[in-house]
């Protein structure tokens, strides 16, 4: 059931645009930085990301993905454990500032599957993390070092993310389950 409107197609720009800026700044230049977007809505966000960072620095920047699926039936459970199905990481991450992303951070039970992922595929110098939306209740010692808005929840509402290339349309709204 629809509650608000949070953020509109405007606002995911200039979010997206302000993150890519952080990362540059942060990484000082992204020499080193490979982008890997996890499964659904962080793969569009990151390549968002990559073109804004592209656009903005004038280099190429390497983007790669992982497929990561929390073993639910239920989404208003919490307790089960995400399980990597895919990778697809074709740049050398050794030594690198890998940032993943993602559409919403919420109990960091996913990020922490990505981070495993990650560190059996190398051993960057850094993981980094951005998500569009911060909607609190970690379960685990988590962060994003990018936050698009933070957006305090209860655990009985939902954040629904809309992007054009997936769902036709730019916005995130917040539904109650
Ligand atoms: P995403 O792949 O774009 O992140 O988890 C699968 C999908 O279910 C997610 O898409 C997300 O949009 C949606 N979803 C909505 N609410 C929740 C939630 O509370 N937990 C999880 N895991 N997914 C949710
Ligand atoms: P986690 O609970 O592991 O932090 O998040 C699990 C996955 O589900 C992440 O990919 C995250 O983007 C997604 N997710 C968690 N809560 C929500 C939500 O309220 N809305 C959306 N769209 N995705 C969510
Ligand atoms: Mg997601």
């Amino acid at each position: 059931k629809f509650k608000a409107q949070i953020m509109d197609g405007q606002a995911i720009q200039r979010a997206t645009t302000r993150i890519a800026h952080e990362i540059i700044e942060k990484n000082r230049g992204i020499k080193d930085v490979v982008l890997v977007g996890i499964k659904t809505r962080g793969i569009p966000f990151a390549k968002r990301l990559g073109e804004k960072i592209e656009s903005i620095e004038k280099e190429k920047v390497d983007i790669g993905m992982l497929d990561i699926t929390l073993y639910r039936d239920d989404l208003s459970k919490v307790d089960e454990n995400p399980v990597v199905n895919d990778t697809d990481i074709q740049a050398d991450i050794n030594d690198k500032v890998v940032v993943l992303v993602d559409d919403v951070l919420y109990t960091g039970r996913t990020v922490r599957a990505a981070m495993d992922a990650i560190m059996d595929i190398g051993r960057p110098k850094a993981i980094q993390l951005a998500v569009l939306i911060d909607r609190g209740h970690r379960e685990l010692p988590i962060r994003a070092d990018y936050v698009g808005k933070n957006v305090p929840t209860s655990k009985d509402e939902v954040i629904c993310v809309h992007f054009e290339e997936i769902d036709g349309a730019n916005d995130v709204t917040i539904n109650e389950r």
